[in-house]
C-alpha cells in the first residue's frame, strides 16, 4: 500500500471528469487500498480517485471514529434523491483548511459496484449523503469550492497561492 500525493486547488486535474471503471480488479483494488491508505494519514473523512489524479469513477469513505468501517464505491450513482436540501459544512483535502457551508440533497439513494464488481444499493443522510455528494462532484471535476461565491474563490485561491509559497 502507499500514501498518495494529493491534488491541490486550483490545480486544473482537479477538473477532470472521471471514466467508468471496466473492470473491478486486482488493480482496481490496489487503487482503492492505497486511497484508503491516503485518506487515513491525511486525515479525512472521503477521498475520490481524482484528488490522486487518478481519473477513474472510485470513491472512499470512512466515516467511523474508530477508522475501521471503510465503504467503497465503485461507478457511484444516485439514483434517487429528497426534494428537501440541507446546508451542511465541507473540507476537502484539496483545499486545506478551507471549511464552508454547501447546500446539498438531505437524502439519496446511491448505486454503485463493490470491491468484487457486485452491485449495491444505499440510502444515505445526513454525514454521509453529504460526503458521497462531495466525493461524486470531484468525478465529476468540481470542487466544493466552486459553490461559492466568486470572491470567496479568489480568497481561498490567494489562501493556496500561500501556502505553496510557504512550503516552497
Ligand atoms: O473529499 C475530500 O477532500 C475529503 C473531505 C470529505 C468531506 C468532509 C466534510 C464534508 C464533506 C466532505 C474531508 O475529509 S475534509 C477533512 C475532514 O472533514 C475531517 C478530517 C479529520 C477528521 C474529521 C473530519
Ligand atoms: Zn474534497
Amino acid at each position: 500500500m502507499a500514501v498518495l500525493d494529493i491534488l491541490r486547488y486550483p490545480d486544473t486535474r482537479l477538473h477532470t471528469v472521471a471514466k467508468p471503471v471496466a473492470q473491478v480488479d486486482e488493480r482496481v483494488r490496489t487503487l482503492v487500498a492505497d486511497m484508503a491508505q491516503t485518506m487515513y494519514a491525511a486525515p479525512g473523512i472521503g477521498l475520490a480517485a481524482t484528488q490522486v489524479n487518478v481519473h477513474e469513477q472510485v470513491i472512499v469513505i470512512d466515516l467511523s471514529d474508530a477508522r475501521d468501517h471503510l465503504r467503497v464505491f465503485i461507478n457511484p450513482e444516485i439514483i434517487a434523491h429528497s426534494e428537501e436540501r440541507a446546508d451542511g459544512e465541507e473540507g476537502c483535502l484539496s483545499v486545506p483548511g478551507i471549511y464552508d457551508e454547501v447546500e446539498r440533497f438531505a437524502r439519496i439513494t446511491v448505486r454503485a459496484l463493490n470491491l468484487d464488481g457486485q452491485s449495491f444499493e444505499l440510502e444515505a443522510s445526513g454525514l454521509l449523503a453529504v460526503c458521497i455528494q462531495h466525493e461524486m462532484d470531484h468525478l465529476k471535476g468540481k470542487v466544493f469550492v466552486q459553490y461559492l461565491s466568486r470572491l470567496k474563490q479568489s480568497r481561498i485561491r490567494g489562501k493556496m497561492a500561500k501556502l505553496d509559497r510557504q512550503a516552497a
